[in-house]
């Protein structure tokens, strides 16, 4: 979609400190970072939000939580722990409409988030 902006991230067509990119996917350090390691993993595929994944994705999305998995080791957060959180429409404090998984980690992380 030519006006997302994490189109344009991932097409890098803007700036991003990416941490890691493959064919399918694109991960990069958020710019207001919620925790000490905070980077969105991003399907280059233009996806508004979750509920418009359709069956085909279901391999994307398993891939999404691989590469989390690895970008957590290579952070040095996965044996203390993390968190990899979507938020979905208004309410669930979705901003950015290309879909997105938050990897956040490096402190204690509390729940119920707000
Ligand atoms: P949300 O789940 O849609 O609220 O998350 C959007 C995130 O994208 C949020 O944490 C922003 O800080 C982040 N972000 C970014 O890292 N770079 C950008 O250019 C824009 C948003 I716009």
């Amino acid at each position: 979609m030519s006006n997302c902006i994490f189109c344009k991230i991932a097409n890098h067509e803007m700036d991003s400190d990416i941490v890691y990119e493959d064919e399918k996917v694109v991960a990069f350090r958020d710019l207001e970072p919620q925790a000490p390691v905070h980077i969105l993993i991003v399907p280059k595929k233009h996806i508004a939000t979750v509920l418009d994944l359709a069956e085909e994705d279901n391999e994307l999305v398993g891939h999404i939580y691989q590469v989390a998995s690895k970008i957590a080791e290579e952070e040095g957060i996965a044996e203390d722990g993390f968190r990899v959180v979507n938020n979905c429409n208004e309410a669930g404090g979705q901003t950015v409409f290309h879909l997105h998984f938050h990897l956040l980690g490096g402190r204690d992380l509390q729940w119920p988030p707000g």
